[in-house]
């Protein structure tokens, strides 16, 4: 089975959330974990260290790699400055991913690409300009982790409807016939859409809604996390054959 979440926005060793995923990564023996952005809510990949504030859940994923199961991190917009920490622990880092799932031709990807707003993409640009990284570096990992916590959105729950809709157009220009299902998070509105040629799995979000998906043999299956194990909740997509 594969395990597949975004949004889980950890801010420490003391976020209850961080237990809640270490727990997760436990509950079955998961042949591949896909994380679509944003684990953390504020990550910078300081010339490869990892912060020790979140060892308990790199541990776990490092212990999925080690009993030979896949770990595949798509950065977001709150850790796009991976750095080589997590490669180092097995994990593998790509901007997106094309792949089958249970008999869908696949894209994952976090979703913040849909999101074309002036003040969106002008706060991306800035923090993903070189001037910054300069700044970051200066600070270093103490006083740099300060300041993005301070720059990362507060966010209390709830989706961005806004940013929905806008994913729903997005997933319309990827979708055809070399790819039959967009899957994504960001928006951290839970939900699965038919649209003109494909569907829309949006994962929600880990940290408020508690939503994620299971990849089994009968399909892909929207969950909610309850007492540390992934519940399936609506709907899911029954698997299929590839098509020829
Ligand atoms: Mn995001």
């Amino acid at each position: 089975m594969d395990l597949l979440l975004s949004d889980v926005h950890l801010r420490g060793l003391d976020d209850p959330n961080q237990e809640l995923l270490v727990q997760l990564l436990a509950a079955e023996d998961w042949a591949r974990v896909f994380v679509l952005g944003d684990l953390f809510h504020f990550w910078w990949g300081h010339d490869g260290q990892v912060s020790a504030q979140f060892v308990p859940v790199l541990a776990a994923l490092h212990a999925r790699v080690q009993s030979g199961g896949e770990v595949h991190f798509i950065p977001g917009n709150h850790d796009f400055a991976v750095g080589e920490g997590l490669e180092k622990l097995g994990i593998q880092i790509s901007p997106e991913l094309e792949l089958e799932l249970a008999g869908y031709a696949t894209l994952l990807a976090h979703g913040d690409e849909a999101d074309r707003s002036l003040g969106y993409r002008s706060a991306a640009t800035l923090l993903r300009s070189t001037p910054f990284a300069m700044l970051m570096r200066v600070l270093g990992a103490t006083r740099g982790a300060k300041l993005g916590a301070k720059l990362a959105a507060d966010h209390q729950g709830g989706g961005n409807e806004r940013v929905a809709e806008a994913q729903k157009l997005w997933a319309d220009t990827r979708l055809g016939p070399s790819c039959e299902l967009v899957i994504c998070g960001h928006s951290h509105s839970p939900g699965l859409h038919k649209r003109g040629q494909g569907s829309l799995l949006n994962l929600g979000d880990l940290a408020h809604s508690k939503s994620c998906a299971v990849v089994d043999k009968q399909g892909i299956w929207p969950c909610l996390v309850r007492g540390g194990r992934p519940v399936p909740v609506g709907p899911h997509l029954p698997a299929r054959g590839l098509r020829p």
